[in-house]
């Protein structure tokens, strides 16, 4: 029998039975009190009451500091504070109360840290110290800044070569700091830029340039105003871009219909309460925000987007037939596009019955799908992670690109594609230089602005950094922020490999577990955060930062920060830089450190898009960079948009093992990435446990199993067994076939090998498993 529904039989009496430990059935609306009272319980979790919630209101004001928790863009930056559970949560974490200074690791081991949870590791609080590991104590010791300098540029100067070490990027870097890092590695001599964009957008980098000419979303948030449909793919605001629910709201109340693909129902996109919303809050209401949700198989999004399109030909011909002038954009297509015919080839040759089967969804919803699209003049595209973090991502988002295109959804206002981006500044570390395949016009800036051609070669990924780690071809590390080794795929591999590094040195706020994979040398150096006061020897700093609309506006931090030890990620970065390259061409690291206009001085130069920068970073809400498809300029090979191809629709051969299921691994409503705030995951009804995967009911019984049974999770993979075990079963609104998990927990099934070919995009929403009874 058709699983789709046997589950539609099974799901009714789910929630009749009682449910297992910690998991109940979440009926409430997204956001509303409970989002307040969400935050009323962190700030005391963290000890700061009245001065965090005084801090709460500067986030994204003028002059004030831009909110660490995601990179949806501000109503023109200048409006009254708005709320967000989550961007609350990301500010109180980093103001805490809490530190971690020598006495701290004094009194604990790294290998007595290392058994701690992640959650607990950072939870001690904010790191006051530069801090070397010493061998004798196994223990972190203070060590002086300069000191910790002259040992990095011996470790990094003892390299055979330069191609040898690795430089990690966080998208929580200022440009200012993206910037100085690329500089100084560049000057060394080497491309080796993984960064966090590389497990997140890299199919929207990599894919839509080849699409529509550039690697960004196209919309800004005005164009949400003037939208007549939004669809949306796999991505889930109500948690990571809390912010956009207003925006998402508002159309909603203008009727505007929202069409919903994702696999799980995300309570934030069916029903949301606007805790700005002074009627919603008093009189207990709400506004749904999807008008249609379709429940796409995890992985199904290139059948359904394929289903979507053929059926736009079809309806095209019929039209056509039946007098009318067809309901493709023949203009903007035969203007401004090529490749229809292969796509519409590739899209008819495509069987009813296989799309059906591979996406999960009916004949019935893709036609009532394309019906809203058919009947909106301006349509914008969302999409997330569920899209990009596929064997095929970058396949996925070109089909996106393709479903927009038939329309002339591209370029014109109300319409567009928007990719949502991660980290607050993950799109700004990318325009300003971090990435490991530098094109001609980086180069030729970089020697206009400091008068030597830094190296052309292509430098490594994150995956390939990890994967030179592991063969001791890489000998050295530099994190700019972040948690890579427990945002990698593969930990038992990837922990393995950290420890073979002479080196490691991490740039942070809080301790994690990447700390604690031991090199010869592992020093973490303090920074300064979003919130915090940053005064250098010319006075008071800003930072810039770039949404996911390519709006660049600044960023100062006002509060006194956590110890006197802590310094600025470009002063770091500079210091760092000053040692091991003495003046070598002559760069003067002091001076750039001391006055940032002088950081951003140079960033016009190489990039000549942020022309006037210093001038323009003083307008309130900033100024948006150019992004050519906005404007129908297409920056292809062919100077057009093009529709490409992407010949099947499997993802993955190994998910035909007839007892696979896809297992897509997400964020709970209480972490930031690696960053585990708490237990909860109060929209999907999970309480104080993060041990859980979301079955099927069809699934768990075809396996013999029952909601609330010890299951163990293994993957289909080539190489070696992983498996998780232990978990606990849920049944779930989640379509058979499809499971979830969290991460990181789960990223001990995937395997390294598991990514996108075409961006080098970890699969971590497209992971094969078994299921089986723990035993
Ligand atoms: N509070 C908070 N905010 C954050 C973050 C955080 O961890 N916490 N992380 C930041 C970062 S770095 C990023 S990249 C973003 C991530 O933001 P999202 O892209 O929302 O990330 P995920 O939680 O991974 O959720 C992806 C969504 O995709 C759906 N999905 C899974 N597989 C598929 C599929 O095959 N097809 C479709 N259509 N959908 C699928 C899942 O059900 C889920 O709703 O958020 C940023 N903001
Ligand atoms: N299975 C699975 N794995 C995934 C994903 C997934 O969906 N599923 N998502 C992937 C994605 S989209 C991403 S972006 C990566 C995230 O990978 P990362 O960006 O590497 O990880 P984070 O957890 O954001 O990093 C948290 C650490 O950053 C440091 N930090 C916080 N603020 C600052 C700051 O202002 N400056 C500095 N220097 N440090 C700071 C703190 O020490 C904190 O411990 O994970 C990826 N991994
Ligand atoms: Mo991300």
């Amino acid at each position: 029998m058709n699983a789709r529904f046997v589950e539609t039989q099974l799901q009714g009496d789910v929630h009749e039975q009682k449910r297992p430990d910690g998991i109940e059935r979440h009926t409430a609306p997204a956001g509303g009190w409970g989002a307040l009272k969400a935050v009323a319980k962190t700030l005391a979790h963290q000890q700061i009451i009245a001065e965090g919630a005084v801090t709460l209101l500067k986030a994204n004001q003028p002059n004030g500091f831009d909110c660490p928790g995601c990179a949806w863009p501000d109503p023109k930056h200048t409006s009254s504070f708005e709320f967000c559970e989550n961007g609350a949560k990301a500010i109180t974490w980093e103001l805490t109360a809490k530190r971690v200074g020598p006495d701290f690791f004094a009194s604990h081991s790294v290998t007595d840290l290392w058994d701690w949870s992640d959650h607990k590791l950072e939870d001690q609080g904010r790191l006051t110290h530069p801090l070397i590991y010493d061998h004798c104590s196994d223990r972190y010791i203070a060590i002086e800044w300069e000191d910790a300098f002259n040992r990095i540029a011996a470790g990094l100067n003892s390299l055979p070569s330069p191609d040898a070490a690795e430089f990690y990027t966080s998208g929580r870097a200022s440009n200012e700091a993206a910037f100085l890092f690329q500089l100084f590695v560049r000057a060394y001599g080497t491309n080796n830029f993984p960064d966090c964009s590389n497990m997140c957008h890299e199919a929207t980098s990599v894919g839509l340039p080849l699409s529509i000419g550039v690697g960004k979303g196209t919309v800004t948030l005005e164009d949400f105003d003037n939208c007549d449909a939004i669809f949306s793919f796999g991505h889930n605001p109500g948690t990571n871009h809390p912010r956009m629910m207003t925006t998402l709201h508002e159309a909603s109340r203008r009727g505007v219909p929202i069409v919903v693909f994702n696999p799980l129902k995300e309570r934030a996109l069916e029903r949301f309460a606007a805790p700005q919303d002074p009627i919603e809050m008093t009189t207990l209401s709400s506004t749904p925000i999807a008008s249609a949700y379709h429940q796409v198989r995890t992985g199904g999004d290139l059948a359904a987007l394929k289903g979507l399109m053929k059926r736009i030909f079809e309806r095209d011909v019929a039209d056509i037939a039946s007098g009318g002038a067809g309901v493709l954009d023949r203009e903007f297509i035969a203007t401004h596009t090529i490749g229809l015919d292969a796509l519409k080839a590739d899209v008819e040759q495509t069987e009813w019955p296989e799309i059906i089967e591979k996406s999960g969804l009916s004949l019935e919803a893709l036609d009532s799908a394309v019906d809203v699209y058919l009947k909106a003049k301006n349509v914008i595209l969302c999409y997330g992670m569920g899209i990009t973090q596929h064997a095929n991502g970058t396949a996925n988002v070109q089909q996106l690109a393709n479903f927009l295109m038939l329309r002339g959804n591209i370029g014109r206002p109300g319409a567009g594609i928007c990719p949502l981006r991660g980290h607050s500044n993950v799109q700004g570390d990318r325009t300003v230089g971090i990435t490991e395949i530098p094109n001609a016009a980086l180069l030729d800036g970089m020697e206009k602005a400091f008068g030597f051609r830094p190296p052309a070669e292509k430098g490594h990924n994150a995956v390939e950094a990890i994967e030179a780690i592991i063969d001791g071809k890489s000998k050295a590390l530099i994190c700019l922020g972040g948690n890579l080794a427990v945002a990698m795929s593969d930990p038992e591999a990837t922990f393995a490999g950290m420890r073979k590094l002479d080196m490691a040195v991490h740039l942070a706020t809080k301790l994690n577990r990447s700390h604690l994979l031991l090199a010869k040398t592992s020093i973490i150096l303090p920074v300064l955060g979003r919130t915090d006061l940053d005064i250098q020897a010319t006075g008071r700093q800003s930072v810039t930062v770039e949404d996911s609309m390519s709006m660049v506006h600044a960023s100062r931090g006002f509060l006194k920060p956590p110890s006197d030890q802590l310094r600025s990620e470009p002063w770091i970065v500079a210091g760092m830089a000053r040692a091991t390259l003495g003046d070598r061409h002559g760069i003067d690291w002091e001076g750039r450190a001391a006055d940032y206009g002088l950081i951003r001085d140079k960033i016009e130069i190489v990039f000549p898009d942020f022309h006037e920068f210093n001038v323009r970073v003083k307008i309130p809400g900033g100024f948006r960079l150019t992004v050519a498809a906005s404007d129908r300029v297409w920056k292809t090979q062919s100077g057009k948009a093009e529709f490409l191809v992407a010949p099947g629709l499997d993802e993955d051969a190994r998910l035909r093992d007839p007892d696979a299921l896809v297992l897509a691994t997400v964020r709970s409503h209480d972490q930031y990435n690696t960053t585990i705030y708490g237990l909860d995951d109060r929209y999907r009804g999970v309480f104080g446990r993060r041990d859980v995967i979301f079955m099927n009911r069809y699934d768990l019984k075809t396996r013999g199993l029952a909601d609330g049974d010890l299951i163990d999770i293994e993957a289909i993979s080539g190489s070696g067994t992983r498996s998780v075990t232990g978990f606990t079963a849920v049944a779930y609104d989640i379509p058979p076939g499809s499971v979830a998990g969290y991460y990181p927990e789960m990223n001990h099934v995937i395997a390294l090998t598991d990514y996108d070919r075409k961006s080098g995009t970890p699969a971590y929403k497209g992971v094969p498993v078994r299921i089986r009874r723990s035993l």
